[in-house]
């Protein structure tokens, strides 16, 4: 389903409330990812530490917050705004796109324990949708 104009709204709104702490919220939630489901550990196995807040993870945490923080900017166009990064994680890293959704669904949960009070239901709705988008932005160039 895309994202209505309110839905974005709430989106763009959220984000500025939560965006001081994106690398904290990209370290947990890779930190997360990497341990609930482990088969995600094959695409990192160049790295030193996988475990929880490691180096590494804080490190590619704060990456991919710069790439959610991009896609916030983008919200009116992801399919064409992430077509590089699309790109780059179809023919170069070689990502089952199945893991977008793996590493959207620990995001939500990490933003839902991180801001409990501005984690409405209607906030919940939009970053799902949000997230879909991205994921599905992500996916294009697998087409
Ligand atoms: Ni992803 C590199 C953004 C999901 C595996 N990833 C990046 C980079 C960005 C990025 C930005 C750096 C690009 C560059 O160097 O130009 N990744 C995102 C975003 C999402 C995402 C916004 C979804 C929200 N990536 C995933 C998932 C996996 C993944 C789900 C695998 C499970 N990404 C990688 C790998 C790299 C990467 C692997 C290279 C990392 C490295 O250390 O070499």
């Amino acid at each position: 389903m895309s994202l209505t104009a309110k839905d974005k709204d709430t989106v763009k709104a959220f984000w500025a409330n939560i965006s001081g702490m994106a690398d904290d919220i990209g370290t947990s939630a890779l930190s997360r990812m990497l341990v609930v489901y482990p088969q995600t550990k094959t695409y990192f196995s160049h790295w030193k530490d996988l475990s929880p807040g490691s180096a590494n993870v804080k490190k590619h945490g704060k990456t991919v917050m710069g790439g959610v923080a991009d896609a916030v900017a983008k919200i009116d166009d992801l399919a064409s705004g992430l077509l590089s990064l699309s790109g780059l994680h179809a023919f170069t890293l070689r990502v089952d796109p199945a893991n977008f959704k793996i590493l959207s669904h620990c995001l939500l949960v990490v933003i839902s324990m991180m801001f409990p009070e501005d984690f409405t239901p209607e906030v919940h709705m939009a970053m799902d949708k949000f997230l879909a988008a991205l994921a599905r932005a992500l996916s294009e160039k697998y087409r």
